[in-house]
């Protein structure tokens, strides 16, 4: 982690001028203000990142970061993010958005980007509702729970972003709280120095649908956990981990990293080419070869 001395930017480098909508007290301010941090520790030049949402209060961060940044579709932020990073893989790349986004009506993308292990970092900001859209149940919201969508108590069993992840093979995954800053920000860092796809699982309360209450009930229930290099490695202990825990799990819960595709991209092309003595094949070539 380099030195705040030796630092080009300061904090207030990655603020923009644009005040922030959300309501007073919700989550999505740490998020912000931790991705701010997090961005100066790694002291990233603003116009080296790319900041890509899907739709949400959650998805409204890129427009408070100033960085490039892209608010697109409900649910699309992977397919987006990765076209991103696979153009410019001099960049640091983030797709960020809500529950929803990420694990209801986009979570065709999830598994695929995590085969894909492009190199970029994956923040879910989990509020266990649909908060733009005044308070229905997602895929997170606790059984039984009341919402605007289910007024005697959601019949659905909830989803953890976590075991999917871990399903899907990511090859980094961690959990941290809106409410802790300073944890926040250490996580979102180690995720970005990842090489290949990270998910960062952030518990991010919406005050406004779930209650004033929703912090305080967070706060009771987070455990850090601070697995060993050799259990970080097994998906089967991070599972387990998952499963058996009365509380909610922060920090880092499962790394094991393998090639990304931007590397396997690259030899694949360099294989290609030694079979064609190294020349790029021309229009004429594929003709020939598929139209003959
Ligand atoms: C294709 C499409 N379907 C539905 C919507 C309506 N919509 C906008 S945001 C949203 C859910 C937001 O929930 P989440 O992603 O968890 O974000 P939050 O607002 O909670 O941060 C929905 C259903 C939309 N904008 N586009
Ligand atoms: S509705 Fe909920 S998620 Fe949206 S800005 Fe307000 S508190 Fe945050
Ligand atoms: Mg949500």
């Amino acid at each position: 982690m380099s030195d705040a001395t030796e630092k080009n930017h300061t904090v207030g480098d990655y603020k923009r001028d644009l005040k922030p909508v959300w309501c007073t007290g919700c989550g999505d301010y740490g998020v912000l203000q931790s991705i701010y941090r997090s961005l100066n520790a790694m002291d990233l030049e603003p116009e080296n990142v790319g900041i890509v949402s899907g739709i949400g209060c959650s998805s409204r961060l890129p427009g408070y970061v100033n960085t490039y940044g892209f608010n697109s579709v409900h649910g699309r932020a992977l397919p987006l993010a990765q076209g991103l990073r696979l153009a410019r893989p001099d960049i640091t790349v983030l797709a960020v958005g809500g529950d929803g986004d990420g694990v209801s009506i986009g979570m065709g993308h999830f598994p695929h980007a995590a085969r894909r292990n492009i190199n970029m970092t994956y923040i879910m900001m989990d509020n266990c509702i649909y908060g733009l859209t005044k308070g229905q149940t997602s895929p997170t919201t606790p059984l039984g729970d009341v919402t605007v969508s289910t007024p005697y108590g959601s019949v659905d069993t909830t989803l953890d972003p976590v075991q999917l992840a871990l399903s899907f093979n990511v090859s980094f995954i961690a959990r941290a709280f809106a409410g802790d800053l300073k944890h926040l920000a250490e996580i979102i860092e180690a995720a970005v120095r990842h090489e290949g796809f990270s998910f960062v699982h952030v518990i991010s309360p919406c005050v406004t649908y779930r209650g004033m209450g929703e912090f305080k009930r967070v706060r009771e229930l987070v455990e850090k956990v601070f697995p060993s290099r050799t259990d970080l490695l097994h998906r089967t202990v991070a599972f387990a981990r998952e499963e058996h825990s009365d509380g909610i799990n922060l920090g880092i819960l499962y790394c094991h990293p393998r090639p990304t595709y931007d590397v396997e991209l690259d030899e694949i092309s360099a294989r290609s080419l030694d079979t064609r003595n190294n020349t790029s094949p021309s229009m004429e070539d594929f003709l020939d070869e598929f139209m003959p």
